[in-house]
C-alpha cells in the first residue's frame, strides 16, 4: 500500500513565511510530509509551475443564514424571516472556485427569540454543504436566559466567538448590552467580534437625506460616512478596554477607522482588524450607476473612494489590519429575496446590505495586492489563511502547510490573466459586483482534506462532506488582565 494517499509533487510552497520547492505528502486528509522527491501516493497532482498555497479561510461570511429584514433598516419593528439564497452548497461551490476551503459564518439571533434553538438548525443547514465550517453567535439579545444558560450551552459546543452590531435596526446593541456581552466573554473565554456604526447617526442621516427626496442608492454612502465607523469603532474599542475582552472589529474600510485600533493596538489593548475586498477595490460611485444598478454594490460599512483603497492597503501593510475576509452576504438583483425586492424605486433604506464576494476574495487580493506589488505573497498567505485561523482557533489544523495541518491547499497560477464574471463566481446569486474586473492570479486547484474538490474550474465535491470546527480555549484571546484599577467583576476561566 502506498505510503501517501496523495502527493502534490514539485510546486513552489508557500508557508507564510518564504516559499519553497518540496512535494507535499497527504495520509487520511492530513499532511505527514513535506519533502524533496517524496515517494508517489496512491494520488499524485503534478504542481510544476503553481504556486502551493494554505486553502483560504474565510472567517465572516453570511451563508443561508435566516434573518429578519435582510440587513436592511426597513424601520418595521419584525420584518419578516427570510433566509439568504446562497445555501451552504452553493456556497461551497464558490468557495472551492475560489481556493476557500474553511469559514466561520454566522447564527442568527433575532430580538424576542433565544441562540439555543437556532443551533441545531444551523448545524443541520451547515452539514448539507461541502465546507468546513465553524460559527460566530450573532448576539442581538442579550437577556439572562440567553446569556447566562443558552451562550454557555454553544460554548461548550465549540462557538467561540461572539458577533454584536452596533447598527441595523432589528440587531443593535446599546452600550449597556454591549458590555454585557464582553463581560459574559470574558468569563467564558470567547472572542468578540464588533460591527462598528453609530446607530443613531446613521437614523438621523438617513431620516434627512429622505426628508429631502435624496433616495437613491448612491445616498447609503452618505448616510454612514466614516465618521460614523470611527466613532463606533472607538466605542467598541474602549468599552472592550475597560472589561478588557479582546475583540476583533470586522470589515474596516477606511483609515480613520482603522487609526482607532492602531492607536489602541499601540497601547497594548488586545484588538485586531479585519477588512475586505470591497474596501480596496469598490467605490462609493458604484452606487451611483444608472437607474437602480447602484443597489448591487451597497454594502455596510459602504464603499468609499480609490484614494481611500490605498490608505486601506497601507494600514494592512502596517499590520493594523491583518484579516481579509470576504462579509459574503449575497442577495440576488432580481427576485423576492433580492436587492429588489421592494420595487425599482425603493429608497436606499429598504435596500438589503450585502454582496457576494466569496469566489473573487482571493483572486482580488492576490492581483490588487501581490500581483501589483501593495503586498507580498507571504502577507497574502497571512492576511487570508493563516491569521483568519489563528485568531479563530482554528490554527495549526488550518491555516498552514505544515505537518499535522489538514491538507486544504489551493494551487495558483500566478499569471493567469482572467476577466471577472458572474459564471465564474460559481455561487447562487445573479450577478457579481465586481463583473468586468481584469485580475492575474487565479486558483486553478483547489484540495479539502486531500481530496481535489475544484480543478480548473470545475466544482467536484459531494454533499454533505463538510465538517463542523469546534474551536475549544486558546491563548491569543486569553484577556490580558489588565483593568483600569485592578477590580476586575469578570475574571477569565483559570488557565
Ligand atoms: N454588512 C453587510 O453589508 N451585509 C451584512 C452585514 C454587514 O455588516
Ligand atoms: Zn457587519
Ligand atoms: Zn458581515
Amino acid at each position: 500500500m502506498a505510503e501517501f494517499d496523495l502527493v502534490v509533487r514539485g510546486g513552489e510552497v508557500a508557508t507564510g513565511f518564504g516559499t519553497t520547492r518540496c512535494d507535499i505528502g497527504v495520509k487520511d486528509g492530513r499532511i505527514v510530509a513535506l519533502g524533496e522527491k517524496l515517494a508517489d501516493g496512491a494520488r499524485v497532482v503534478d504542481a510544476a509551475g503553481t504556486l502551493v498555497l494554505p486553502g483560504g479561510v474565510d472567517s465572516h461570511c453570511h451563508i443561508e443564514e435566516p434573518s429578519r429584514g435582510g440587513y436592511a433598516s426597513t424601520g418595521q419593528a419584525e420584518p419578516p424571516l427570510t433566509v439568504n439564497e446562497e445555501s451552504f452548497a452553493t456556497a461551497s461551490s464558490a468557495a472551492f472556485a475560489g481556493g476557500t476551503t474553511s469559514v466561520v459564518c454566522f447564527i442568527p439571533q433575532w430580538k424576542g427569540y433565544g441562540v439555543w434553538e437556532r443551533y441545531a438548525d444551523y448545524r443541520a443547514r451547515a452539514a448539507r454543504g461541502m465546507i468546513d465550517h465553524s460559527f460566530h453567535q450573532i448576539i442581538s439579545d442579550p437577556t439572562d436566559t440567553v446569556m447566562d444558560q443558552e451562550v454557555p450551552r454553544l460554548v461548550a459546543e465549540g462557538v467561540r466567538s461572539l458577533k454584536v452590531f452596533l447598527t441595523y435596526e432589528p440587531l443593535h446593541l446599546n452600550d449597556a448590552q454591549y458590555l454585557r456581552v464582553l463581560t459574559k466573554a470574558r468569563t467564558l473565554g470567547c472572542l468578540v467580534t464588533v460591527h462598528c456604526e453609530n446607530y443613531e447617526a446613521i437614523n438621523w442621516r438617513t431620516h434627512e437625506l429622505l426628508k429631502h427626496g435624496m433616495t437613491a442608492p448612491k445616498y447609503h454612502a452618505w448616510a454612514r460616512p466614516p465618521v460614523v465607523e470611527r466613532e463606533a469603532t472607538h466605542r467598541a474599542i474602549a468599552l472592550a478596554e475597560l472589561v478588557d475582552q479582546p475583540i476583533q472589529i470586522f470589515h474596516v474600510s477606511c483609515e480613520e477607522a482603522a487609526e482607532e485600533i492602531a492607536r489602541a493596538q499601540a497601547r497594548g489593548v488586545k484588538v485586531w482588524g479585519e477588512t475586505c475586498p470591497q474596501y480596496v477595490s469598490l467605490t462609493a460611485a458604484d452606487m451611483d450607476r444608472p437607474g437602480f444598478e447602484g443597489a448591487k454594490f451597497m454594502c455596510s460599512p459602504a464603499p468609499r473612494s480609490r484614494a481611500e483603497h490605498e490608505r486601506v492597503w497601507e494600514m494592512i501593510r502596517r499590520g493594523t489590519l491583518d484579516v481579509i475576509s470576504s462579509d459574503h452576504c449575497a442577495f440576488s438583483f432580481e427576485g423576492d429575496r433580492g436587492k429588489r425586492q421592494n420595487g425599482s424605486d425603493a429608497v436606499f433604506r429598504d435596500i438589503p446590505n450585502g454582496i457576494p464576494g466569496f469566489t473573487a476574495r482571493l483572486p482580488i487580493i492576490f492581483s490588487e495586492g501581490v500581483s501589483k506589488g501593495r503586498i507580498s505573497l507571504d502577507e497574502f498567505v497571512r492576511l487570508t489563511s493563516t491569521n483568519p485561523a489563528r485568531l479563530m482557533g482554528l490554527a495549526p489544523r488550518k491555516g498552514a502547510i505544515a505537518i499535522g495541518a489538514d491538507a486544504d491547499l489551493a494551487l495558483w497560477d500566478p499569471k493567469k490573466k482572467v476577466t471577472i464574471t458572474n459564471a465564474l463566481m460559481q455561487h447562487a446569486i445573479d450577478y457579481t459586483p465586481y463583473e468586468g474586473m481584469e485580475v492575474t492570479g487565479w486558483p486553478v486547484m483547489t484540495i479539502r482534506r486531500g481530496e481535489v474538490v475544484m480543478r480548473d474550474g470545475k466544482v467536484q465535491a459531494e454533499p454533505s462532506t463538510g465538517r463542523f470546527l469546534p474551536r475549544g480555549p486558546y491563548a491569543m484571546i486569553k484577556p490580558r488582565g489588565i483593568t483600569p484599577d485592578g477590580f476586575d467583576p469578570a475574571p477569565p476561566p483559570a488557565a
